[in-house]
């Protein structure tokens, strides 16, 4: 997901020209309210403003709205108001959402002080960034970003009947869940675009705005319409601006997609990938809070590191379980769980003025103290348990024989914060047993240990040891035989293997 040098340079360039306008005194520290509850009489609408807005564009949005109440995250999807009906209504519960483009023609209302108009979308996009490319590049934003990051799955619906624009709900066939059109909002910079809330969650593109040129479709409207599907995910906008979030209320070229508060905010409302609603074509959500809907690990070869990155334990009574399939007895020469997390601040926006509000420190990495298992075939069998280290720090088993078949690997938390942790995991599986070499030595050999007892290579974790020599693999193990003159077809073996030091 990180940008090619070339992008990087060309985008600077952009970057260069909006920051002059960022800096200016007038905008500088000009940020945007949250939108108003779901409840609120207007429907909710989380916009994105360019890195220039003017405070009067700013504060015309935000005061047009009859905001009652401001949250870090608004509602969650509810399945029943989606095409597929399904996934779960909770906090933590992945949903499958579908998505189209509306037609051109299609009339999209206006919003408080925003007129409606009729979408050009498609002819303008198809021109600015060709035909199919940035249909494309939104499928990412969706299939890619969205649902590799949470546990949500996207749908492309090519349909779209045009019907009223926003709040037609989604009808496989028909039209999408998140309906996505454009036409001026505003001219140049100012608002970029909007979103509604769940269960809305309709996009308007602000299609005659000259930043969408085709040197920003990689980055620009990567974080449009992915901070925007941030809105339609019931995610807020989240201060301090200083650039190191998507759901900050001014875009960014710092970096593209989301980061780790947006990640957050986005696992806590839908969870991880694999508390995924993908089940194939029947949809059916999984879960993997238990041995019986444990998630498969797809694991590296033996001998290979398998790394989960992006996970979490997104409340206090998540568990996060995943099955281990050994098709042979192997060693876990290491299982590591590693909190994820850095101290920032946290700010909420003012719902009258748009202005971000002094925010809290908080510490991310500090939310749970995340302890560690491994299950027997059964599921409830505990093979070892990793739990002394506190919050913060990380949770290690090691040098632990595994007999073939099903393992679970349990995640958990011991602590009782309503809160989100996210986690990394290591894996390092190595053989049992590796290739037992046999040999006669001629002569009269000076072997240490004497030539009797059977020896086991586990490479390529450990070395070769024998009268002083030592190899560290196991080309260099066939070597040493040859070298030494030794033949393969004796009955006594030769040599001692020992881990390498
Ligand atoms: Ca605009
Ligand atoms: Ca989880
Ligand atoms: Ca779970
Ligand atoms: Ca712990
Ligand atoms: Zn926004």
């Amino acid at each position: 997901m990180r940008p090619s040098q070339f992008l990087k340079i060309t985008l600077a360039l952009v970057g260069i020209v909006l920051m002059t306008h960022l800096l200016s005194p007038r905008s500088a520290r000009i940020v945007a309210a949250d939108p108003p509850p779901p409840q609120s009489p207007i429907p909710g609408a989380g916009p994105i403003f360019a890195p220039n807005s003017s405070e009067k564009v700013v504060r015309a949005f935000y005061e047009g709205m009859a905001a009652s109440g401001h949250y870090n995250l608004a509602r969650h999807w509810e399945p029943a108001n989606t095409a597929t009906h399904s996934g779960g209504s909770g906090q933590g519960d992945a949903v499958v959402l579908t998505w189209s483009i509306i037609p051109d023609g299609t009339p999209m209302a206006g919003l408080i002080v925003i007129p409606g108009c009729d979408s050009d979308l498609q002819t303008i996009f198809n021109a600015t960034y060709g035909e199919g490319v940035w249909q494309a590049k939104i499928a990412e934003i969706f299939e890619t970003q969205w649902a590799g990051l949470t546990g949500n799955l996207y749908v492309h619906e090519p349909n779209d009947d045009g019907a009223a624009w926003p709040g037609s709900p989604g009808e496989l066939g028909l039209r999408g869940d998140i309906r996505i059109g454009g036409c001026a909002i505003d001219g140049d910079n100012g608002i970029l675009a909007y979103n509604l809330f769940p269960n809305n969650g309709d996009m308007r593109i602000d299609s005659t705005d000259s930043f969408y040129a085709p040197t920003v479709l990689d980055t620009g409207l990567f974080n449009v319409v992915a901070h925007e599907h941030g809105h339609g995910s019931g995610v807020m906008h989240v201060c301090p601006t200083d650039e190191t979030k998507l759901m900050e209320p001014f875009l960014t070229f710092s970096f593209i997609g989301m980061q780790h508060d947006d990640i957050r905010a986005a696992q806590r409302q839908y969870g991880d990938r694999y508390e995924s609603a993908d089940n194939g074509s029947t949809f059916t959500r999984t879960d993997n809070d238990s041995a019986a809907t444990a998630s498969d690990l797809a694991l590296a070869s033996v001998g290979t590191v398998t790394t989960l990155q992006h996970v979490s334990i997104d409340d206090d009574a998540d568990q996060d379980f995943f099955r281990i399939s050994l098709p042979s007895d192997v060693i876990l020469q290491s299982l590591s769980l590693q909190p994820i997390g850095f101290q920032y601040e946290d700010g909420d926006q003012s719902l009258l003025t748009g202005q971000c509000q002094p925010g809290t420190l908080i510490d991310s990495k500090l939310v749970h103290d995340l302890d560690l298992q491994l299950l027997d075939s059964d599921g409830t069998t505990v093979l070892a348990t990793a739990d002394d280290a506190p919050a913060g720090e990380p949770e290690t088993l090691s040098d632990l024989p595994l007999s073939m078949g099903d393992k679970y690997i349990r995640i958990y938390p011991s602590s009782s914060t309503d809160d989100i942790q996210l986690y990394e995991l290591e894996l390092l599986l190595i053989p049992a047993s590796g290739p037992t070499a046999t040999a006669t030595a001629p002569g009269t050999p000076t072997l240490s240990p004497t030539p009797e007892a059977t020896a086991t290579l586990t490479p390529p974790a450990s070395a070769i040891e024998f009268e002083g020599l030592q190899t560290h693999s196991r080309s260099s193990h066939s070597w040493l035989i040859a070298l030494l003159g030794l033949t393969l077809t004796g009955a006594t073996l030769l040599v001692a293997e020992r881990r390498r030091r």
